[in-house]
Parts: C-alpha cells; sequence; structure tokens
C-alpha cells in the first residue's frame, strides 16, 4: 500500500479522501490555495502545501505547481477527487512521468472517453446499447442533415469535447439545424478548444441512469448498481438516489454484466460511472462515460457498504478486485443525497461569506459530507457545494422522511443555501411519487412560482 499521497482537490472531497487514507494508515499531503489557508482539508492532513493563488486556473489547475508539490513532500501517488485535474489525461501522463501513480484510470482511457462520439463508438462494439446517431464527428452542416434526416427529428447536437451540457443544441427540423449547427460548434470550440460536433436522436423526458463501477488493474471489471440523477438544473445535479426504481433487478443483472464486459474489452481501471438515458418507454441508452469518483458515490457506499475512495486506493496499489469486495454486492434498503449549495435557494445565484452559525445534522442513517465549520468563509472561486447530506432508509420512503428531518436539523447561517428548496422538493408529490425526469425542476419550479 501507498505510503503517503497528496489529494490534489479541496473541499469535502479532499477531506473524504484524507478520512480513507487515514483509515488505511496512509499519511496525507494537502495543496492549497491562498483562499483555502484556514480550509479543513489543510487542517487535517499530515502535510500541506501552499500552490498558488486563489484562482483554480494558478493554483489547483496548475500542474506544475501540483506536480512539484508530490515531488518536495515525496509521495508515491496523487488522488485528484472530482472535477479539477481528474479528468485531465495529460495531467495523469505527466504523473507516470514523474513515477507519480495517479489514481485514477490510464491516461490513454481516459483520453478516449473524453473524446465522447469515441467513446460512443467504443460502447456500440462492446454491445452497450447506444442512441440512433451518427458515426463519429458530423463534419459538416450538409452531414448534419443527412444524419438528421436517417435519424429522424428531433435531434441534438452534442461537442466532442463536451459534457455537462455546453456545446448542444436540441433541433427539432431541417430548417433551424444549419443555425443550430454552427451555434453548437462555435460554442464548443470557445468553450473546449475543439468545435467537433456530433449528432444523436433526441430524448423527450429522459432519466438520467448511471452505473457505478470498479475495475482493477488486473482486467477485472465489477458493476456496483445504478444511481437516479434525474432530479437537475442547468446540468448541475441537486438530488441524486440509489437504486432506481426504474431498474429492475433483472435489467442491473443484464447491464451490469455487458458493462462489465464493454470496459474489460478497453482496459479501464480503477472507479468509473457510465451514465445513460432512460427513455418513456424504459429503454436505457449509453451516453457518455465519467472517468473519475463522483459527488453522488456516497448513495452507492450506503447501499452496498463499500467504501469507493478505499478501494479506489487499493486498486491504484495494485490490489485485485475480489481481494477489496469479498463478497457478492447486494444493493440495501435506498440512500439520497442532497447537494447542499451556497446559493439563492430561489434565485441560484451564488452565496459566499462568512459562516456564523453551522449545525450538521446525524443519528441513524444520517451522513454528512462537508469541509464546512461554523466562522468558515465561503469562498467566491469555486463551486458552491458546501455539503452533502445523505439519508439511508429500509426503503425510500424512509429515507425521504429521514432527508426532512434531517434538513429540518441542518443550520447554515450567514449565507444563503439551497437547503429550503431542498424541503420544498422533499414535500413535492411528484417527487415523492418517484416518477420524474430530467425536466422535473422545470415543472417545479412552475408550480412554486404558482403556489
Ligand atoms: C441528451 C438528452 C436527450 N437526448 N441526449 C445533458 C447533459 C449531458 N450529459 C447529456 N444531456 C442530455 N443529453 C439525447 N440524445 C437530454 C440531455 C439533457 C438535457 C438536454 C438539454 C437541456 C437540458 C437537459 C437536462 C438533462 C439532460
Amino acid at each position: 500500500m501507498f505510503r503517503k499521497v497528496l489529494i490534489a482537490n479541496r473541499g469535502e472531497i479532499a477531506l473524504r479522501v484524507i478520512s480513507a487514507c487515514k483509515e488505511m494508515g496512509i499519511r496525507t499531503v494537502a495543496v492549497y490555495s491562498e483562499a483555502d489557508r484556514n480550509s479543513l482539508h489543510v487542517k487535517f492532513a499530515d502535510e500541506a502545501i501552499c500552490i498558488g493563488p486563489p484562482r483554480s486556473a494558478e493554483s489547483y489547475l496548475n500542474v506544475p505547481a501540483v506536480i512539484s508539490a508530490a515531488e518536495i513532500a515525496d509521495v508515491d501517488a496523487i488522488h485528484p477527487g472530482y472535477g479539477l485535474l481528474s479528468e485531465n489525461a495529460n495531467f495523469a501522463e505527466v504523473c507516470r512521468a514523474s513515477n507519480i501513480k495517479f489514481i485514477g484510470p490510464p491516461p490513454e482511457v481516459t483520453r478516449m472517453m473524453g473524446e465522447k462520439s469515441t467513446a460512443r463508438q467504443t460502447m456500440k462494439k462492446a454491445k452497450v446499447p447506444i442512441l440512433p446517431g451518427s458515426d463519429g464527428i458530423i463534419a459538416s452542416e450538409g452531414e448534419a442533415l443527412e444524419w438528421a434526416k436517417s435519424v429522424g427529428y428531433p435531434v441534438i447536437l452534442k461537442a466532442v469535447a463536451g459534457g455537462g451540457g455546453r456545446g448542444m443544441r436540441i433541433c427539432r427540423n431541417a430548417a433551424e439545424l444549419p443555425g443550430l449547427y454552427n451555434q453548437a460548434s462555435t460554442e464548443a470550440a470557445a468553450a473546449f478548444g475543439n468545435g467537433d460536433l456530433y449528432m444523436e436522436k433526441f430524448i423527450e423526458r429522459p432519466r438520467h441512469i448511471e452505473f457505478q463501477v470498479l475495475a482493477d488493474e488486473h482486467g477485472n471489471v465489477m458493476s456496483l448498481g445504478e444511481r437516479e440523477c434525474s432530479i437537475q438544473r442547468r446540468h448541475q445535479k441537486l438530488i441524486e438516489e440509489a437504486p432506481s426504481l426504474q431498474i429492475t433487478p433483472k435489467l442491473r443483472e443484464e447491464l451490469g454484466k455487458t458493462i462489465k464486459k464493454s470496459l474489460e474489452n478497453i482496459g479501464y481501471w480503477n472507479a468509473g460511472t457510465i451514465e445513460f438515458l432512460m427513455d418513456e418507454d424504459g429503454k436505457i441508452y449509453f451516453i457518455e462515460m465519467n472517468t473519475r469518483i463522483q459527488v453522488e458515490h456516497c448513495v452507492t457506499e450506503m447501499v452496498t457498504g463499500i467504501d469507493l475512495v478505499k478501494a479506489q486506493l487499493r486498486i491504484a496499489a495494485g490490489e485485485k478486485l475480489n481481494s477489496i469486495v469479498t463478497s457478492p454486492v447486494e444493493i440495501r434498503g435506498h440512500a439520497i443525497e442532497c447537494r447542499i449549495n451556497a446559493e439563492h435557494p430561489e434565485k441560484f445565484t451564488p452565496s459566499a461569506g462568512k459562516i456564523t452559525a453551522f449545525n450538521v445534522p446525524g443519528g441513524n442513517g444520517v451522513r454528512v459530507d462537508t469541509a464546512q465549520y461554523s466562522e468558515g468563509i465561503v469562498p467566491p472561486y469555486y463551486d458552491s457545494m458546501i455539503a452533502k447530506l445523505i439519508c439511508h432508509g429500509k426503503d425510500r420512503e424512509e429515507a425521504m422522511n429521514r432527508m426532512q428531518r434531517a434538513l429540518s436539523q441542518f443550520v447554515v447561517q450567514g449565507i444563503h443555501t439551497t437547503i429550503p428548496l431542498h424541503q420544498k422538493i422533499f414535500a413535492d408529490e411528484e417527487f415523492r411519487s418517484g416518477k420524474f425526469d430530467t425536466k422535473f425542476m422545470e415543472r417545479f419550479l412552475e408550480r412554486q412560482k404558482e403556489a
């Protein structure tokens, strides 16, 4: 096992990784920006190194600064967390060249999956269901028109380098396609430095369902079941749960097997997530793969009892999956996560500043992952998520009731948070019914306006 690990991240995920390391007897090195001097990840790591000014581009995203810190501290490995450098194949390559183990998949696979149309083709070859769409990049408006005609409108244009909704356009007829093609391409070029597009049949009211996988460096892959992530606003997830009410044990088993085979073929390792859309008929289609640990990994941990971050560390140290997960994966009960953001709950504008009071709920079936504390500062430079509140119950009903109880005991003063918004969602009949799709938040916010 590693002697010493550097955590190239901040906030709750940096603390999450530090916690896993502490329990495994691994020494930890935090890196931090000037704005994070008083952060808990700095306080709880064995060592901490300042790597630059507040802005991420000058600190957490500064590859030479992170690598220098790793060399000075003489670490064996780097855990990138999520976001920041976690899906940067160049960073993983620099780690490899510097003889530092990158805790994640090999850079070749990260690069391939980052190229969304290539990922689509790879999954198609492995018999994972994909949506009707283009075979690779669409080079011109003319080609786009041809594909749209063969696939049938509506279609969606997506950036090959994209993800998270940027460089995407929904197109409903041939007349509007050329304009939307140019908009999407221009937006993608500005955002990702790559304007290449591909195309899929557009699903009007999809559910977003994703499968968690673990894979070791000896060719063994395992599915840990799915998460339902349809409650989102502007491509930011607000609530995630496991399992999904839409996935039968049979479908879970079958998809799990298909996913396992597909990832064995490409030489994937470490933790990963396969994203699917489910249409109104319950058919499920691959859309993209995330080659990192995700924010919402905790709901999978709660229902499987598997510590995913410890698993990541053990996989990266060369252990085999069957020594990490020693009994068959079972889904026990139901878990739901609320992302608590420092935002105005109605305007959704960021709310940075000093937290004057902070009370975290606890008790049976409640988990809070946060790096915030009373008198702490929420800096304006980073993602607005300040805590994750995760509740487990014997079934969805108990998990929801527990969440309502825990939300009522979660006190954050001095800044605005999304806690009041979450309380309203958990009182909403459509949410409680479990029958919703990615358009839920639009409908919900309309209902709130009327009320
Ligand atoms: C789609 C889709 C419908 N059909 N693909 C959004 C983020 C990215 N990961 C994939 N996304 C979507 N892909 C097909 N073929 C619907 C979404 C989607 C969405 C699209 C436009 C505006 C808001 C959206 C919210 C959730 C999902």
